[in-house]
């Protein structure tokens, strides 16, 4: 898997950019939907708060300079989405998932993509032959906040691979690598056989990570499974689980981890992996 060791912030990163604009434009959303009043407000608002910065903390020209050179460097390394993402996107998710009094959700990140292989109720997800990693079993059921199971719900996962890469956004994976689509049964359980993933850290060749070693921060997120799970006449949740003991659960860069987030994995009965349960509950739209 050679390849993928050489990738570089500047490829995941102008991925992630083409990708969010396809996306935006397919989707009919475009900047110029708010309207006046609010983008008046927000962009006053912003500017002053970066004003007073300014003006308490004495920031020099010397300091200014940096901070314009880096922004340039972040749209050229098209580290948008990921700085957008690693930085704001909770606060966002906090604001848009408050009402809800089903399963928690977080932040997507800039990593998903529409559209992967869809699998029966029990499938496993699409990986290479000998893809690295321990064989992980996420089984549960899908209900309705009255408790009633949601037969056919849709699931979405996406995870990186061993060595923290996406399908689609590094290099030298296949498209669908550890991307994929179940319909719940019946009963609105699934299996689904996937790799347990690896910790996780974001690229530090960019812009991103020129900040956080600047900063003296660090690059990492714990190990996670991305969903998005659907159910007609329920609202769409976009979650990510977690694992017990992850040292990063507790310092995650993107600030995305809650405890109603943590998996609790078993050995599985036949000693070659893990099993785990987890139960989404969709609110009513
Ligand atoms: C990821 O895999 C991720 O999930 C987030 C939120 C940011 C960067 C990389
Ligand atoms: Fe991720």
């Amino acid at each position: 898997f050679d390849t993928e060791v050489t990738a570089k912030a500047a490829e995941s990163g102008a991925n992630a950019s083409a990708r969010f604009r396809e996306r935006i434009a397919s989707s009919g959303t475009r900047a110029g939907v708010v309207d006046t009043e609010r983008v008046n407000y927000l962009a006053s608002k912003v500017i002053k708060g970066l004003n007073d910065i300014i003006l308490d903390d004495k920031v020099s020209y010397e300091e200014y300079n940096a901070l314009k050179a880096w922004l340039i460097k972040v749209g050229e390394t098209g580290e948008w989405p990921l700085f957008l993402d690693v930085w704001l996107e909770h606060s966002v998710e906090e604001v848009a998932n408050e009402h809800r009094e089903g399963s928690k959700g977080t932040i997507e990140g800039p990593y998903y993509i529409e559209g992967a292989p869809e699998l029966s109720w029990n499938g496993t997800i699409p990986m290479r032959d000998n893809e690295p990693g321990t064989p992980l079993l996420f089984e549960g059921q899908v209900r309705a906040v009255d408790g009633t199971p949601l037969s056919g719900a849709k699931l979405e996962l996406w995870h990186a691979d061993d060595l923290g890469f996406y399908s689609q956004f590094a290099p030298g994976l296949p498209e669908w690598n550890l991307r994929g689509t179940w319909t719940a049964n019946e009963d609105g359980r699934f299996e689904i056989h996937t790799l347990r993933p690896a910790p996780y850290m974001i690229p530090t060749d960019g812009a991103c990570g020129q900040l956080i070693e600047a900063a003296g921060w660090h690059a990492w997120r714990p190990a996670h499974l991305h969903f998005k799970v659907s159910a007609p006449g329920h609202e769409l949740i976009t979650t990510q689980l977690y694992f017990p003991g992850d040292p990063h659960n507790e310092d995650d860069i993107a600030s995305a981890v809650k405890p109603e987030l943590l998996l609790d994995p078993q050995d599985s009965a036949d000693g070659n992996g893990f099993v785990t349960h987890y139960d989404f509950v969709l609110d009513p739209e």
